[in-house]
């Protein structure tokens, strides 16, 4: 079986390893060295350019290499073949350390003591215990679901909030738009870790902003678009919030002299909270290959009209 690869940012000659010690005959082709456009049946792709999907007449599966597609569901010529968003554990993990280091930093006041050494103050104050500290994650899903679990782990009081109604241990859960605001207004460190699609575009804005604590922290590891950008520079104005991690924007790179860059209220990280080893992912991006093969149904099936 022929299978196109693209992905950016990623090392193609590990995957290729990876994928040949699973698959053995496997032909990895990777781009921009496609040969025939007939012959490849399976995509495994991060950020493909827009129509390069649609000159594969004999497609037959799209692999993103990303846990979220709607990079991949914004091309109008998306050929109309299952798609499959990775779900892998070395991904999972490397997203809850993320969330746990920022959830820290919060919790230890350490954005308050940076700027405490900037302004040259000696500005002594000892933590709470974890579990006065209120974490609330918007998207109880693969990644969302694991972070809750290591918070709690860590002695934080968790929410979490999804589309629809879910039990997690050690998580208060609320869901849908009637489960919104009373989330929000426990949640003193807000996680946003949703998927962007047309009803989550736009929802870290001033409404949203309002209905949490005064002083709340925000993390944004969902997708820039999430997030409504004067929105956000007016809530660290008004102190409705206290300080942003961000590290999805809308546009990518962040372009130089964009306000966040040198904004005090705001730490910018370039969109690594989360990545997939080779080695890790490799496993399963080779079933859903051997499933096609097989015929067998393909796993993490993205619902084209939810958006995720
Ligand atoms: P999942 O699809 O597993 O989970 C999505 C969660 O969001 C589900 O709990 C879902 O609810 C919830 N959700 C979706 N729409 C809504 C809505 N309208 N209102 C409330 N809740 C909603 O996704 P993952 O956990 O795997 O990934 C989440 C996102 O993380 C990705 O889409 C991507 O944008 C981002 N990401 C960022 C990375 C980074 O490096 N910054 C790396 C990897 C991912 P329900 O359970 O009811 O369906
Ligand atoms: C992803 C990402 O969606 O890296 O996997 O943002």
């Amino acid at each position: 079986m022929a299978v196109l690869f693209h992905s950016p940012d990623e090392d193609a000659h590990a995957w290729r390893r990876a994928l040949e010690a699973r698959l053995p005959g496997i032909e990895l082709r990777i781009s921009p060295e496609i040969g025939d456009p007939a012959g490849i049946e399976a995509a495994l792709v991060w950020r493909p350019p827009p129509g390069m999907l649609r000159t594969l007449p004999n497609l037959r599966l799209i692999q993103s290499l990303g846990a979220g597609v709607d990079g991949l569901l914004a091309d109008p010529s998306l050929p109309e073949v299952p798609l499959c968003r990775l779900v892998d554990g070395s991904m999972t993990r490397s997203m809850s350390e993320f969330v746990l280091a920022l959830v820290l930093k919060y919790h230890r006041r350490l954005d308050l003591f940076a700027r405490a050494q900037r302004a040259g103050t000696w500005a002594f104050e000892l933590p709470a215990l974890p579990a006065a500290t209120r974490v609330g994650i918007m998207g109880l899903g693969e990644l969302g679901t694991h972070a809750a679990g290591v918070l709690a782990a860590q002695g934080f009081t968790v929410r979490g909030w999804s589309r629809g109604a879910k039990e997690l241990p050690g998580c208060t859960t609320f869901a849908g738009a009637d489960g919104l605001t009373p989330f929000l207004t426990g949640s003193d460190i807000l996680v946003c870790l949703l998927p962007l699609t047309a009803a989550t575009r736009g929802v870290l804005d001033a409404r949203l902003f309002a209905g949490l604590p005064e002083g709340a922290r925000l993390i944004n590891v969902g997708r820039g678009a999430h997030l409504v950008e004067r929105d956000l520079l007016a809530a660290l104005e008004s102190g409705r919030l206290a300080h942003a991690s961000l590290d999805c924007f809308a546009e990518e790179p962040l372009p130089p002299g964009h306000p966040f860059w040198s904004h005090p209220g705001i730490d910018i990280t370039p969109h690594v909270a989360a990545f997939a080893d080779p080695d890790s992912a490799v496993d399963a991006v080779a079933d859903n290959l051997r499933r096609l093969r097989d015929g067998r149904p393909l796993l993490h099936l993205v619902d084209r009209a939810r958006g995720y």
